[in-house]
């Protein structure tokens, strides 16, 4: 079996030697998913994972935009269009300067997984650009995201591919997107979603990443018994995921004790409570400051410049930021602290070696294709919504993202299992993904 995984890696490594986070979001479910398929008759010999990695399309385009100086701005554009076997492609948008290829194909790869196992019929995609939004102005913001979709709308469509947020994009920049593709196609469309409430947006689609990723985490702890009540929650990250884990945690009954941003981490030790959120809200969203504020608004908190917050002693973490931000040695100061729950609220944030402790220690670890899939799930629901032309309320969409989280539980269970009961979540995941999508694309014929 390890020649067989190595075999297929050497083959992706050949082409796409430059990718290294698309080679380690490729790895993870290659270890999984080959052994797998080798047990499965109707699989083997297709080179179902071969045709998986290879990206349906790819594009790549200019995005030249003029800042408040007057300057001409280049930045690079892209959309991944990873895979359409069980519905459009589906999946957000980053405007981060860290943006590449490697980054948007592992998103993209990530998203098709994630999007199958949340039931709903969604294809996987991601785009986005180098652009860095920090200290823009509101105009550049706005401009950059016309020139950006100047370009991406002969692409995208409700019925072919679907956008939203990721990184950096939000509320905000969904609109301006939205309102120049409005104009471009003279359509009202749901060709986007994350869009704001009286313009086609879903109740909960802002709250849906954190709140699924605390539901998941109750999913998980209910199968010891156990609840979130009571724990202390480390959560790094102080964006859109972090915000709304905060919330619902804290609603649950947990002391959430601190957020970070890419220049340190708070650490509040009395918890940061509704009011405490509603001021980091308004600092993070509104005001568009930085995380440091924190302590001097609350002087009885810490900040830890240049730091992660994985040190700090907890039962649950919610890594809620970026990729591989916490390592095999967080993760080994996490288990010696203390901590039994990982639910990953940001992408691939723990790199395999964090994820290897976690297994050798047997905790409860859900990857973010599972444990974050209430956002894209809840896009879902805001494309039916759409289609229907009309609105569910908070309480139906929010029972409906509880009742998904718990369904992607169970196909963990399904699939993850072991002899000893141990649920591997990443196998569980990865394997519940790829029959749906393998199962699709072997009705469909090689195309
Ligand atoms: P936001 O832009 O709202 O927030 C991102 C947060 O992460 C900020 O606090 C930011 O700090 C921090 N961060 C970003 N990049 C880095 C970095 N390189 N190093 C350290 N900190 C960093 O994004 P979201 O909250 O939407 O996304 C967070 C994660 O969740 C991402 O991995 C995303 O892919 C994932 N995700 C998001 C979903 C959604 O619906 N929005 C759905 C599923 C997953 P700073 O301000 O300093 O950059
Ligand atoms: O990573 C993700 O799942 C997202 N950024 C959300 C995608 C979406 O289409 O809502």
């Amino acid at each position: 079996m390890e020649s067989k995984i190595k075999e297929f890696m050497n083959l992706v490594k050949k082409r796409d030697q430059h990718e290294p986070e698309f080679l380690q979001a490729v790895q993870e479910v290659a270890e999984t998913v080959i052994p797998y398929i080798a047990s499965q008759n109707i699989y083997n010999g297709k080179n179902i994972l071969l045709r998986m990695v290879e990206p349906e399309r790819v594009l790549m385009f200019r995005v030249p935009w003029i800042d408040d100086n007057g300057e001409i701005v280049v930045n690079r554009g892209y959309r991944i269009e990873m895979n359409s076997a069980i519905g459009p492609y589906k999946g957000g948008l980053r405007f981060h300067p860290s943006v590449n290829l490697s980054i948007l194909k592992f998103l993209a790869f990530e998203q098709v997984f994630k999007n199958a196992l949340t039931t709903l019929p969604m294809g996987g995609g991601k785009g986005g650009s180098d652009f860095d939004p920090k200290g823009k102005s509101d105009g550049e913001i706005m401009r950059f995201c016309q020139s950006f979709m100047s370009e991406l709308f002969r692409h995208i469509g409700p019925n072919t591919d679907v956008p939203a947020g990721d990184i950096g994009v939000g509320g905000r920049e969904i609109g301006y997107l939205f309102g120049m593709y409005k104009k471009l196609r003279n359509e009202f469309t749901g060709v986007l979603t994350g869009k704001g409430m009286s313009w086609g947006g879903s109740l909960i689609r802002p709250e849906a990443t954190g709140y699924g990723a605390v539901y998941f985490a109750q999913n998980m702890l209910e199968t010891k018994k156990d609840t979130i009540e009571g724990k202390t929650v480390v959560i790094s990250g102080s964006g859109n995921v972090a915000q709304y884990a905060c919330e619902k945690a804290t609603q649950l009954g947990a002391k959430v004790v601190t957020l970070s941003d890419s220049s340190g981490y708070i650490y509040d030790e009395d918890g940061i409570d509704a009011e405490k959120l509603a001021f980091v809200m308004e600092l993070k969203n509104i005001k568009r400051g930085r995380i440091s504020e924190y302590v001097k608004k609350y002087p009885s908190a810490k900040f830890f410049a240049g730091e992660k917050p994985w040190g700090i002693a907890c039962e649950a973490a919610m890594p809620c930021a970026t990729q591989n931000e916490l390592n095999g040695d967080d993760a080994n100061t996490l288990l010696k602290n203390g901590c039994i729950v990982v639910s990953e609220g940001a992408n691939m944030p723990s790199t395999p070696e964090a994820i290897e402790a976690f297994h050798a220690a047997k905790i409860l670890y859900a990857p973010g294709k599972a444990s974050n899939a209430g956002g894209v799930a809840t896009s879902g629901l805001e494309m039916s919504q759409n289609s229907l032309r009309i609105n569910w309320t908070r309480e139906e969409v929010d029972e409906r993202l509880k009742k998904i989280m718990s369904d992607i539980h169970d196909s963990c269970i399904k699939y993850g299992r072991q002899d000893d009961g141990y649920i591997d979540y990443v196998r569980g995941a990865n394997i519940s993904g790829f029959v749906k999508v393998a199962d699709a694309m072997l009705a469909q014929g090689v195309v």
